[in-house]
């Protein structure tokens, strides 16, 4: 059973990896990214407050993603355990993440903070290319990510949960690096 929780920057490779390792470990992959883009694409009531913050680079509201986050866990094949990519983003979320864990008796096992330098992350994103990947918004998610979810960081390793990968190597060398975590 795995339950990890991936941080890092924008273009860390959190989808990338977490996508990799849900297969890995036959979990489901939790993107709070893709429910996102999936609900604009859609434009559902949710997608539609979304889709604003989201072309700004700019976090979409607790509110929103709070109930998404309460109805997916409780999905029945996320009794098996999951892969949480890009949920907590700021201390609201992990503390009410925290609370849900506890009730449901699901503690995380794994934080993985995918470490990667600015510059690389920017050349990354501009290359993929995504309709929030210009390079204006790039930039403001990278501020919004030093403000509001690098935090996290110290958070989960007061409580000794934190693992830090080298997120600059190449997709299978990190992918390598990960699965020795979860299998150790
Ligand atoms: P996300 O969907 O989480 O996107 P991301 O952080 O930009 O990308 P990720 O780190 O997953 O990078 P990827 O693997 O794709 O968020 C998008 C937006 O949704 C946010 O800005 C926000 O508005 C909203 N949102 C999401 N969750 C939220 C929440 N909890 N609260 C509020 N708002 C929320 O990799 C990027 C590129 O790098 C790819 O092209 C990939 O091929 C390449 N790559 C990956 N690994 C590589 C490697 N090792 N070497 C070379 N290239 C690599």
């Amino acid at each position: 059973m795995t339950r990890l929780i991936f941080l890092g920057p924008p273009g860390a490779g959190k989808g990338t990896q977490a996508t990799l390792l849900s297969k890995f470990c036959q979990v489901p992959h939790i993107s709070t990214g893709d429910i996102l883009r999936s609900a604009v694409a859609e434009k559902t009531d949710l997608g539609q407050k979304a889709e604003a913050f989201m072309s700004a680079g700019e976090l979409v509201p607790d509110e929103l993603i709070l109930d998404l986050i309460l109805e997916r866990l409780s999905q029945s094949d996320a009794v098996q355990g999951w892969i949480l990519d890009g949920f907590p983003r700021n201390v609201p979320q992990a503390q009410f993440l925290d609370g849900l864990l506890e009730k449901i008796s699901q503690p995380c096992e794994f934080v993985v903070n995918l470490d990667v330098p600015d510059e690389v992350l920017l050349s990354r994103l501009l290359s993929r290319g995504r309709q929030d990947d210009s390079e204006d918004v790039i930039r403001n998610r990278l501020v919004v990510y030093r403000q509001q979810t690098e935090p996290l960081i110290d958070f989960y390793r007061s409580r000794q949960q934190l693992v830090s990968v080298d997120g600059n190597q190449t997709v299978e060398v990190v992918t390598s690096e990960l699965q020795k975590v979860v299998t150790a």
